[in-house]
């Protein structure tokens, strides 16, 4: 059984945020938004099924995907990308395929604990973390 990562979750704190979203050429006006907003991730798990629903004040995303199959996905700055995503473990992998310069983007799920979850982005050589707590 995969473990669940259902949940309402609200980002508490961020490290490198502005790192990664410069690696994926997020212009400047998006970026100062993007390093203010506090979103706010629902994640409805049924299994290997998943719906994960992102918002903020400036930008509303939503993705619903079964575990190994390729999926369409809208990133929250605008480009339309093939995303698949794996188990590692426990670990739930989203992997964006942005194409050339940019690559392959991970974004890495794992609860730590009953009421966090951290949220690790990859592109390239820049990591960020993002550490969620549970809300209502
Ligand atoms: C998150 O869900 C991170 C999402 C990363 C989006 C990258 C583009 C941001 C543009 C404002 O916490």
């Amino acid at each position: 059984m995969p473990v669940d990562l259902s949940g309402t979750w609200k980002l508490d704190s961020s490290e490198n945020f502005e790192e990664f979203m410069k690696k994926l050429e997020v212009n400047m006006a998006l970026r100062k938004m993007g390093a203010l907003a506090k979103p706010t991730t629902e994640i409805t798990q049924t299994g290997d099924h998943f719906v994960i629903k992102t918002s903020t004040t400036f930008k509303n995303t939503a993705v619903e995907f079964d575990i190994g199959q390729e999926f369409d996905e809208k990133t929250a700055d605008d480009k339309e990308v093939k995303s698949v995503a794996t188990w590692d473990g426990d670990k739930l992998v989203v992997t964006q395929k942005r194409g050339p310069p940019i690559g392959d983007v991970l974004y890495i799920r794992e609860l730590q604990g009953d009421d966090a979850l951290l949220l690790t982005c990859t592109a390239g050589d820049v990591v960020c973390k993002r550490h969620y707590k549970k809300g209502k």
